[in-house]
């Protein structure tokens, strides 16, 4: 396996959930982390928690919806942070669970900026570094919802369908600029993602994971730093986990009531 020592990641949302969790683990192994996010004050409170002296930890506040800002922040970054070795698309939401006919325009918009535009942001300001050093890894996290339908997953499921295309035809691209693509596709995992799937409210984020034990961000995190940690002629194209008290329904088939 890989040392990740001295290895430079740039994680998109790194406030919260999975991200938060890539940032201090990587850090824990001695790697660079440029961690990002959109709550400042979160980013802060990293650096407080982590690296006070400020060695291996750049923070920097970015919302991956604004292209321009992506790629100023790409560009300006410090000396030892700016050869990027790894990308993690971390960054999404899903917001509603309602049916396609009663979702607003706008979360649809939000999780299109956000999963699916801020992935090609972040990917189209970063690859070119990779190809012109020769080595690179992108890691996206899709998710389950991206292969399998469900019920109110309308918009959301297909940003992570996008975002599993992507990731494959990254890797067809770019076959022999020894660059690795993964995504990471987890079922259900408890973060802020369900508080926010339903817009701040906690009794139904935590209905979500009532009576069963999902996955912990440091779950993902053990996952992903498999995924980075393999031998560099080895690429997991994919890696899908799940709760083991989460799996698949029935086709639903909707019968003429017999009165
Ligand atoms: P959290 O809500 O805990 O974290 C989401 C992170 O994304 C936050 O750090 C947030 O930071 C950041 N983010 C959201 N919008 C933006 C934006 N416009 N610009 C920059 N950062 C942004 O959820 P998770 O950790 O669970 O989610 C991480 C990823 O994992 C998402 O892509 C999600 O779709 C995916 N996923 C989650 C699963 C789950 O069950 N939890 C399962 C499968 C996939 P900030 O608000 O500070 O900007
Ligand atoms: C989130 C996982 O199962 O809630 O991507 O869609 S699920």
């Amino acid at each position: 396996m890989q040392s990740l020592a001295g290895k430079v990641i740039f994680i998109t949302g790194a406030t919260s959930g999975f991200g938060a969790a890539f940032a201090e683990n990587f850090l824990e192994k001695g790697a660079k982390v440029i961690a990002t996010g959109r709550r400042r004050e979160r980013l802060d409170e990293l650096k407080l928690k982590k690296h006070p002296c400020g060695k291996n930890l750049h923070i920097l506040q970015l919302d991956v919806r604004d292209q321009k800002a992506v790629s100023s922040a790409v560009n300006a970054l410090p000396k030892e942070f700016a050869d990027i070795d790894i990308l993690i698309n971390n960054a999404g939401l899903a917001l509603g669970f309602g049916p396609a006919m009663e979702s607003p325009l706008a979360d649809w918009e939000q999780m299109v900026d956000t999963n699916i535009k801020g992935v090609l942001y972040c990917t189209h300001a970063i690859l070119p570094g990779m190809i012109r050093r020769g080595s690179g890894h992108i890691l996206n996290i899709g998710s389950v919802a991206g292969t399998y339908p469900y019920p109110g997953g309308n918009v959301y499921g297909a940003t992570k369908a996008f975002v599993k295309q992507f990731s494959l035809n990254l890797r067809a691209d770019l076959l022999g600029k020894n660059i690795r693509v993964t995504n990471i596709e987890p079922g259900m995992v408890e973060t802020e993602f369900s508080v926010v799937r339903f817009h701040g409210n906690e009794g139904k984020a935590d209905a979500v994971y009532a009576g069963m034990q999902p996955l912990s961000a440091q779950d993902i995190a053990e996952s992903v730093l498999f995924c980075i940690s393999c031998p560099p002629h080895v690429n997991i194209n994919a890696l899908e986990v799940m709760p083991v008290n989460q799996a698949f329904s029935p086709f639903a088939v909707h019968r003429k009531s017999s009165a």
